[in-house]
């Protein structure tokens, strides 16, 4: 029987296998068919901009910007709303047709840059032949998909950067280029593995322009305290990764008396200079994304999701959850438009006035901030550490969190860790261990937070930098291990950016990915080491040598 629909793009994936009735996430099989169609259509726009560049002719950004959303759109948990992706194909291929006109070489197009449709009806029948089951050939499908999950983890940089006015059309046209590639039946596996490690190289590029967008704007992450209980004005509570949403927010709740609260990865908005200066950015409600439920409930007012992780909300709470950007959800308030600063939220800051404050579910204070920056201000002092012995391994735990109950090694792993090893981590994983009493090493935190997923890249430069300093030629001979956590896409996009920069024996948990086929994940074992977790005790034994 053919399945409603197939999606493996994510670690909770049924059965470790792919979700065939429903989305382990929530998402339903009309959603899950549109967005494979979304998918299949800006492929197919991708190949035509690509060929209209190579006949030296310029792509307007709003097309540019049009796909890098589309991708955005359908990363876990960021859209449950079909609407928005039957417009989004609608609008997709409009635009492409139109570049077709503007094409002089069309010959050899692929069907899914000819492939055309009004009607919503032909839209479910051609969704159902287009998805990731449509590539027989399990290890060059699992190697498409490696490449459109990375590409849609660089799309969420690219879509951030833009909103701050930052655009770097190498990156959009690579991504574009490498949809078309997806298309081309030709391609080897050996091919399409090198594809892979380009996809790498980019999506450093693409990290690279979102740290400079997000450092330009609001300056370079400081150390920062951030209280984590409440105060006694009613307050709006921000969700997601877009920071730019959360400063128009900001701006607009200054003197109403409501007061602005960050969730899961809006947490390290307190730590850039442009964005702690608003008093009313009073704390941080609440933990990882998949404890919503409780905590959008207990927050009292209401809750702005700016991109991923939605989780489909209780009737409770539904009333009070905005969504803006790539996120939506059916039933919902969505507030339109590409940037924040073009947004009015008057209707969630009156809503908010008649809401109570928030319930207090813990107190105290949490700290972060350690991005490449402030971590170079420091680097006397963890040198210093370094050679004394005080600290004799660094462990990037960075990823994201998720609901599986095995994600609890991550505690015991960073509870069990000698008490000379440092945690770097960055993303919704942290919050498996950021609130634990882990203590400081000469006044050097042992969990050092550079930020969201998306601030990745900090971990990057931290390594490279301590390369430099304690001048080695492999990054891998530094005394650094990786043991990361991923979920969904833009863990992939890190995790490819790691593997181009050259960084071996990285451990990925819970599970490795189901869309790994066993050749492909051999490859990545043989090549680069890429191992499971097992037992905290057996992988620090690994770890620890
Ligand atoms: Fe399943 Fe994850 Fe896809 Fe949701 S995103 S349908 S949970 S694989
Ligand atoms: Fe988390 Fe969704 Fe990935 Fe940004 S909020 S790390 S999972």
């Amino acid at each position: 029987m053919e399945n409603a629909m197939f999606c493996y793009q994510c670690q909770e994936t049924a059965g470790c296998t792919g979700c065939t009735k429903v989305g382990v996430c929530g998402k339903k099989p009309e959603t899950a068919r549109m967005q494979d169609l979304l998918i299949y259509t800006s492929k197919g726009l991708s190949e035509v901009t690509t060929r209209l560049r190579k006949e030296g002719k310029e792509i307007e950004s709003d097309v540019d910007f049009l796909i890098t959303l589309n991708l955005f759109t359908t990363i876990t948990n960021a859209n449950f709303d079909d609407d928005v992706f039957y417009d989004r194909v609608k609008m997709t291929l409009k635009v492409k047709n139109d570049l077709l006109n503007k094409l002089t070489n069309k010959e050899n197009l692929s069907e899914a840059a000819l492939w055309t449709s009004e009607d919503e009806n032909e839209f479910d029948k051609k969704a159902m032949t287009v998805g990731v089951l449509a590539t027989e050939n399990e290890d060059v499908r699992s190697l498409r998909e490696l490449i459109t999950y990375g590409l849609k983890g660089m799309s969420a940089y690219v879509k951030h950067a833009n909103a701050l006015g930052f655009n770097d059309v190498s990156v959009n046209a690579f991504m574009q280029e490498t949809l078309a590639k997806l298309l081309d039946n030709t391609l080897t596996a050996d091919e399409l593995v090198a594809l892979t490690m380009e996809t790498g190289k980019f999506g450093v590029n693409g990290m690279a322009l979102l740290d400079k967008a997000n450092t330009t704007t609001y300056g370079n992450p400081e150390i920062t305290k951030v209280n984590i209980g409440v105060g006694t004005n009613p307050g709006i509570l921000v969700s997601g990764h877009d920071l730019k949403d959360l400063e128009a927010l900001l701006i607009q709740t200054e003197g109403t008396g409501v007061d602005v609260y960050t969730h899961s990865e809006m947490l390290p908005a307190h730590y850039y200079p442009h964005l702690k200066k608003y008093k009313h950015l009073v704390g941080n409600y609440g933990n990882a994304w998949w404890k919503q439920k409780e905590e959008f409930e207990s927050f009292n007012g209401p809750i702005l999701m700016t991109t991923n992780c939605i989780v489909p909300p209780k009737d409770s709470y539904k009333d009070r959850l905005f969504t803006t950007g790539a996120a939506g959800y059916p039933g919902c308030k969505h507030f339109e438009g590409f940037s924040g600063d073009k947004k009015d939220f008057s209707e969630i800051i009156e809503l908010a006035k008649k809401c109570p404050a928030p319930t207090e579910i813990e107190t105290g204070s949490i700290i972060g901030g350690f991005a490449h920056e402030q971590v170079f201000a420091l680097a006397d002092k963890v040198i210093d550490a370094v050679k004394s012995g005080a600290i004799k391994k660094f462990f990037v735990m960075a990823g994201c969190d998720g609901r599986a109950k095995s994600r609890n090694y991550y505690t015991e792993f960073a509870q069990a860790l000698p008490k000379d090893a440092v945690i770097l981590t960055a993303g919704c994983a942290k919050y498996k261990y950021n609130k634990l009493d882990l203590g400081d090493i000469g006044g050097i935190p042992r969990v050092l937070d550079a930020g969201q997923c998306n601030d990745s890249y900090s971990l990057a430069l931290i390594a490279l930098k301590l390369k430099e300093v304690f001048g080695l030629d492999d990054v891998n001979e530094l005394p650094i291990a990786y043991n990361i956590a991923w979920y969904e896409q833009k863990a992939v996009i890190v995790l490819l950016s790691l593997l181009y920069l050259g960084v071996k024996n990285i451990h990925l948990g819970p599970t490795l990915p189901a869309f790994l086929s066993p050749n492909v994940a051999k490859v990545l074992v043989d090549t680069f080491g890429i191992a499971g977790i097992g037992t905290v005790e057996d992988d620090l034994k690994i770890f620890l040598g």
